[in-house]
């Protein structure tokens, strides 16, 4: 009798265990945010990770998504590729279910092939390179504009305003700066003389040497394509060799960093291309009230994380299933109106109305100085 209880007993604490672990699952919801949150480009990273931390407390604070609390895992890539597919794996094995990230296009391209896999749909805030929504994944999806595009007003600007002829070009050897570089320069081809064309680096601090030899070719502009802490020692290294020529670079150079590294007087006059002043938005003011008091001055792509994020849960509620092929599916026929305003994902994973206008800087800060 008494073995008999015993199985009993047995029987039915095993019972509940099994049914205590079917009932309970996963009670969060994890979604990975990537990109370089350590090192010379951290800029970038804290904007992601605060911009989507702001999305997810917003979420949370009025119960979560699918009646589950968001939790982010954030991962750094140190805008290394290879850390980059590591730090992927890394976290879509530990089960999340949507990525905002990563920040690097020589980073975002490995890892989409990870969250492809996987169906877990990823959205770059600021992965600008072509190619990273022309391999087929569906997926895969960025919410910032594409560097044919980027390059292309650069390049209207110096032909159609400044109205040069000779201009040099470089560029950082990375997917981005070297694939941002080509863009403007096939833009300008048949108009503006390129007088120079090479790469630098990434990583170095010294550019006297290639700055020498663009200076004996006299360029009346020096466009590089680049991040900024390697556009911030250009553009005080020739303001110390003495050349005039005004420089202009991209969105990965647009950040008060780069200010600071060239210094007010070797920055002021500098061109950058990237999106139109969110403080011009009405649909930016709250995220910008609400970033600033938490976190203080929101960065370059902090509105874009923010959107990017929003997207994601969206998509998520509104599937109201947090399966990778039916969240992607939603994601494709979605009509967001965010920070930034209206945006629409095309079939690519692209954004439908890039907007790509030239600042300049003045008395260090960035004004907007041109649109096309
Ligand atoms: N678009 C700015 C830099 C990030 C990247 O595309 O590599």
């Amino acid at each position: 009798m008494k073995r008999i209880l015993t199985l009993f007993f047995c029987l039915c604490l095993l019972t509940a265990i099994i049914a205590g672990c079917q009932k309970k699952g996963p009670d969060v919801i994890k979604v990975g945010v990537v990109g370089p949150m350590t090192g010379d480009q951290s800029r970038f990273g804290t904007d992601f990770k605060n911009g989507v931390t702001l999305a997810a407390d917003q979420w949370n604070e009025k119960g979560g998504l699918l009646g589950k609390k968001i939790e982010l895992v954030i991962g750094d890539d140190q805008h290394d590729p290879k850390q980059a597919v590591s730090v992927a794996n890394k976290i879509v094995n530990g089960g999340a279910v949507g990525i905002i990230g990563h920040f690097n296009s020589s980073c975002s391209i490995p890892a989409s092939d990870v969250y492809n896999r996987a169906s877990v749909p990823m959205i770059s805030p600021a992965s600008t390179n072509p190619e990273l929504t022309q391999k087929g994944y569906k997926g895969t999806f960025r919410v910032c504009g594409r560097d044919d595009q980027q390059g292309g007003v650069g390049a209207a600007f110096v032909v159609s305003s400044l109205k040069l002829k000779k201009v040099a070009v470089i560029h950082d050897k990375t997917t981005y700066g070297q694939g941002l570089a080509d863009e403007f320069k096939k833009a300008l081809s048949g108009k503006v003389e390129v007088v120079y064309y090479g790469g630098i680096v990434q990583g170095d601090k010294d550019f006297k040497s290639v700055l020498t030899s663009i200076k004996a070719k006299s360029p009346e502009l020096i466009f590089f394509g680049g991040i900024y802490p390697e556009m911030g020692l250009l553009v005080r290294q020739a303001k110390e060799l003495g050349l005039k020529a005004p420089f202009m670079s991209g969105d990965g150079s647009y950040a008060e960093e780069f200010v600071k590294i060239a210094g007010d007087q070797a920055a002021e006059g500098t061109y950058l291309t990237f999106s139109p002043d969110p403080n011009n938005i009405p649909d930016a003011k709250d995220f910008i009230t609400k970033y600033n008091a938490k976190f203080g001055k929101e960065g370059p792509y902090s509105i874009y994380a923010f959107d990017a994020a929003n997207i994601l849960f969206t998509a998520i509620r509104d599937a109201n299933t947090t399966d990778g092929k039916t969240v992607i599916d939603k994601l494709h026929s979605l009509e967001f109106n965010g920070a930034m305003g209206k945006i629409k994902l095309n079939e690519n994973g692209d954004v439908t109305a890039p907007p790509y206008v030239v600042w300049t800087t003045k008395n260090g800060k960035f004004v907007e100085v041109w649109k096309p």
